[in-house]
């Protein structure tokens, strides 16, 4: 029996583990509410590619070979050496023959969440000393956030999420927290890079005892737990004009705080002539809001009054930017606010994103534990919005606009995965399957036969966190990850596997600085106690479990204001815009010409959505949001997870009353489609989504028919592929209708979670 302590992205844990398998999971001393979704580690070790794997034409006919039967063709197991040889030769071949930016590297995912086996990191440290790839910038989480917040506050979207204004502030100075996209408990159970110990809970809990008020403005209402919300069920991708509506009913009743717009913020002039009509004759009050919303036009008004009537924080989830103009959620959200004019107040202001991420306003400031060192991307290197991944291999030598500047898409030969799984998080997966034909050579490193290992040419199997030594960050303490079992199969670490490749490339040193894994551990805690003076030598470190950060809070917890320096003396602690004030219209943006983001923030029609565009034909809005039992498609073959399907699949919920205009009943077996896609789903009567709302969360592993529709019920069979706007470029899977229908034919199996076929050379 092995005992260790890990750290996830949805929290630490004790992990117990009996020969080859883990045999417990239990909780860490510093989290008081850990998550359900760590008991997926129980199935670390199922689902495995167990020895690298070539892709039977790839191996026969070399690069290029039959790209139409990728996640068709059987694969052929070979040994290590072999591998390598073929990786380190394509990459080779590839860039003498094409150059640098023939390889998309930007491999986006959340992979795990030790500091030093980062495996994107790792990645893009490889391919930078090995000359460049083209890359991704922004997320799929957050891309529009990212764009836009630099335009209208002047600093990054990470920076902004680390300076929220504490819990503790909140409920002592709040009254009323109006949460657009909601503040949702369940998705708190993650952070990115490792989650602490999760409080969220506890805060909401203190939140409800002082009586502060929530309003879930979003299509869910079960969304909100703990705290007894108000629900305002919108019209999901309607935000602007719901904010748009309150900012008019203030200035209309006098309410808007003229003064601090005039000292705080530029551009309102703009913006007061757009909402009163005067710049396109549509006057944007509540009648106006209410018709596009669905909200009735008398609450609309309500809110208004109440929200000027209290200390309010206006909360944005990151749903409501990952929608058509997303961009535009975030400027209205933060002008709503400066109308109110109580941003830096404690308690007031706007607030971003609450109860999308673990412990936001509860520590959220992090301690730097160092990772592997990434070198500069040598210049010349072509960047697109991650998002836009498709569209780059579509359009080789087409223009693409991002964020102010105009580039060419450079031609794609090969594709290089490490800790992502493209075929579950982006858009229209069957428009990806055809785009994912273009390049010559396509390889993952993975530890599980997820849809996109299946769908490459050479496939090298990669440890786990729990079959490695690593740092862990966790908030409060910092975590001695130490292996509790052997590699799986033939797996190897991200880091040796790239190694490896680096040697055989003639940069083997370079890569590895001349370091083993465990060099590497010491060379990064060093690194930590320098800056850390309580912080033991390694081996003393190494010999314990994990360390608590001695000036830390126990709990992590933080007290600070968003933005009170600004709002006291705008002139001393200016913002870093242009201006050094909130731009309510941005020079700069008016600069770029984009007809699809204007200079200030508007409410823009999306391409589809209920009560607009495409609802006659799709009148269902399918909310594909993140899943209670995962993350994201991470361990969905455990049993956690499967315990959530329905009649097999991924569940879908919908209102009782669609339901039964479509004779479904509970736990029927439904399909879902559109004129992008199908998919099958397990259905689940619930009168917590809005009538015409149906939710179903993202991650089932993608399992195509011939048709393509998808059995497991991966809802990005459905969403489209489109960019918010040209500023951000970021995804759009929230914007999309549906229809429903019971599914009366023979149930056909799901195979997703199947081997793919092997067979001898
Ligand atoms: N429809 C819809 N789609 C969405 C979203 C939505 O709201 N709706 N949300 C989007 C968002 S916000 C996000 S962030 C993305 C998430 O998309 P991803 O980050 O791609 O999703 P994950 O399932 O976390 O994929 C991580 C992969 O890394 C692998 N992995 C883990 N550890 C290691 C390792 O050490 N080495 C290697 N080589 N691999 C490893 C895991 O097995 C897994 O396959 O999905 C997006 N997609
Ligand atoms: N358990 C768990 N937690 C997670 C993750 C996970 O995989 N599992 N993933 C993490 C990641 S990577 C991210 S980026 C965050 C994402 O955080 P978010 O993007 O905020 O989360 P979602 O779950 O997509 O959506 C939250 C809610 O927003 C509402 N909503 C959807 N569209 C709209 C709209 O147009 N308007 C309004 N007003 N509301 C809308 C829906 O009710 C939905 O349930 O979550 C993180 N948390
Ligand atoms: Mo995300």
């Amino acid at each position: 029996m092995r005992v260790g302590q890990t750290v996830t992205h949805w929290g630490p844990f004790v992990v117990e583990a009996d020969g080859d398998v883990v045999s417990s999971v239990g909780p860490h001393p510093i989290d008081p509410d850990p998550s359900p979704i760590g008991q997926g580690l129980l199935a670390a070790t199922e689902c495995r590619v167990a020895r690298p794997s070539i892709r039977r034409s790839w191996l026969e006919g070399g690069p290029g070979s039959a790209t139409e039967r990728r996640g068709v063709d059987p694969f052929v197991e070979v040994e290590w050496d072999e591998a390598l040889d073929l990786v380190a030769g394509e990459l080779a071949r590839v860039k003498d023959t094409y150059g640098n930016p023939a390889i998309y590297g930007a491999s986006y995912g959340w992979g795990s969440a030790g500091r030093f086996h980062q495996p994107s990191l790792q990645l893009f440290r490889m391919l930078r000393h090995f000359g460049g790839y083209t890359d991704g910038r922004g997320t799929y989480s957050s891309s529009a956030a990212e764009a836009i917040i630099p335009h209208f506050l002047g600093m990054g979207y990470g920076q902004a999420v680390g300076r929220q204004t504490s819990w503790s502030q909140i409920i002592e100075h709040g009254e009323l927290v109006v949460s657009f996209g909601s503040l949702r408990l369940n998705n708190a159970q993650v952070t990115y890079g490792g989650q602490g110990p999760h409080r969220t809970r506890y805060w909401l809990e203190q939140a409800k005892k002082r009586n502060i008020g929530f309003v879930n403005v979003g299509p869910i209402r079960d969304d909100e737990e703990i705290v007894d919300s108000r629900w305002l069920p919108i019209r999901p991708g309607t935000d602007v004009a719901l904010m748009a509506a309150l900012i008019h009913t203030l200035v209309d009743a006098d309410l808007a705080d003229r003064a601090f717009l005039a000292s705080h913020c530029v551009g309102w002039e703009a913006l007061e002539c757009y909402l009163s009509g005067e710049t396109d004759g549509v006057v944007k009050d509540a009648a106006w809001a209410a018709v596009i919303t669905g909200l009735d036009a008398g609450d609309i008004v309500a809110l208004a009054r109440e929200m000027a009537g209290k200390r309010t924080l206006v909360n944005l989830s990151l749903s409501v930017q990952r929608v058509d103009h997303g961009e535009q959620t975030y400027w209205m959200g933060c002008a709503l606010a400066a109308v109110l004019g109580q941003i830096g107040l404690p308690g007031g202001g706007f607030a971003l994103p609450f109860g999308a991420n673990g412990n936001v306003g509860a520590g959220q400031v992090r301690k730097r534990v160092p990772g592997p060192p990434v070198p500069r991307m040598p210049s010349g290197m072509p960047v697109i919005s991650v998002s836009r991944v498709v569209e780059l291999l579509e359009n080789p030598g087409q223009p693409y606009d991002f964020n102010g500047r105009r580039s060419i898409f450079p031609d794609i030969r090969l594709v290089y995965w490490v800790g992502g799984n493209v075929f579950h998080h982006h858009q229209d997966l069957n428009r990806l399957v055809r785009a994912w034909r273009k390049p010559e050579t396509i390889i993952v490193h993975e530890p599980f036969w997820t849809a996109t290992a299946k769908r490459a040419d050479i496939v090298l199997p990669a440890t786990t966190p729990l079959e490695r030594d690593d740092l862990g960050g966790a908030e409060t303490a910092l975590i001695a990850m130490k292996a509790v079992l052997s590699p799986r199969g033939q797996a190897r670490d991200d880091f040796e596997i790239l190694g490896a490749l680096a040697e055989r490339l003639g940069f083997g040193f370079t890569f590895t600085e001349g370091r083993s894994v465990n060099g590497w551990l010491r060379l990064l805690y060093e690194e930590f106690r320098a800056d850390n003076d309580y912080a033991p030598d390694f081996d003393t470190f190494w010999s314990g479990d994990h360390l608590l950060h001695a000036d830390m809070a126990p709990m992590g917890e933080t007290d600070q204001v968003f933005l009170d320096a600004f709002r006291a003396d705008p002139e001393a602690a200016p913002l870093s815009t242009s201006s050094g004030r909130i731009e309510l219209y941005s020079e700069t943006i008016a600069g770029f010409g984009y007809d699809d983001c204007p200079p200030h923030p508007t409410f823009i029609e999306p391409y589809e959505r209920l009560g607009g565009a495409g609802a006659d034909r799709f009148p269902l809005h399918l909310v594909s949001n993140q899943p209670r039992t995962r993350l994201h498609s991470q361990y969905d073959h455990s049993a956690i997870s499967q315990g959530s399907k329905v009649a097999g699949r991924e569940s879908v919920r919908i209102h009782p009353e669609d339901a039964a205009a479509r004779g479904i009943s509970d736990g029927d077996l439904v399909r879902l489609f559109n004129d992008r896609g199908a998919c099958l789903a397990g259905a689940v009567l619930a009168d917590a989504v809005a009538v015409g709302v149906v939710q179903m969360a993202t991650g089932a592993w993608y399992d195509p028919d011939d048709a393509g529709m998808c059995k497991a019920g991966n809802p990005n069979v459905l969403t489209r592929d489109k960019g918010t706007s040209s500023l951000a470029q970021g995804p759009t899977a929230h914007t999309c209708l549906v229809e429903i229908e019971r599914f009366e034919q023979e149930p056909p199996p799901v195979t997703a979670y199947d081997p793919p076929q092997f067979v001898a050379r």
